[in-house]
């Protein structure tokens, strides 16, 4: 049986080195999703990271204004302009309540809201609270999940999407590149 084993390590090998050096050593598990507005237009690329040290999200978005914003994981990847309401509601697999003020929260797919300038720009990496990305109940579940970018910000605690109104960027999450 040994003598077999090589025809099975190639192939492996073979695509391990497409991938970045730096990724290669850091990650397990990254995903990408190209963020669309409701318009169709393209509005940036967030990235869902999984590190030795966590689980990361960053984020390089333009927003329709300066502003805040409410930003959520939600449980459905699939975003379809232009209400994107095929999203999904927010990823709650611990059936909680809408956000971190409210005594009965959170989801797990509660983000801080983010802020955009004069340059419309939302650039921001952090390293996001202890989440399941694989399994059953995980945000790469069959279905994937999706981060979407609401028009107000998030009060963080009315069930059950924090007030923040229309959904207007929506990107997809799904664990097609899994190395
Ligand atoms: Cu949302
Ligand atoms: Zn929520």
């Amino acid at each position: 049986m040994l003598k077999f084993l090589p025809i099975f390590v190639i192939p492996i090998l073979a695509s391990c080195a497409t991938m970045p050096a730096t990724k290669a050593v850091e990650a397990s598990e990254v995903v990408t999703a190209d963020l669309a507005r409701a318009d169709g237009s393209w509005a940036g690329v967030a990235t869902i990271s999984q590190r030795r040290d966590g689980v990361f999200l960053s984020l390089s978005a333009q927003a329709p204004a300066a502003g805040t914003f409410g930003m959520h994981l939600h449980a459905v990847g699939k975003c379809e302009a232009p209400d994107f309401a095929s999203a999904g509601p927010h990823w709650n697999p611990d059936m909680k309540q809408h956000g971190h003020d409210n005594p009965m929260g959170a989801h797990d797919g509660d983000l801080p809201n983010v802020n955009a300038g004069a340059d419309r720009k939302i650039i921001l990496e952090y390293k996001l609270k202890d989440i399941m990305l694989s399994g059953p109940t995980g945000l790469l579940d069959a279905d994937g999940g999706a981060l979407v970018i609401h028009e107000k910000a998030d009060d963080y605690k009315t069930d059950p999407s924090g007030n923040s109104g229309k959904r207007i960027i929506c990107g997809v999450f799904k664990s097609g590149n899994r190395s």
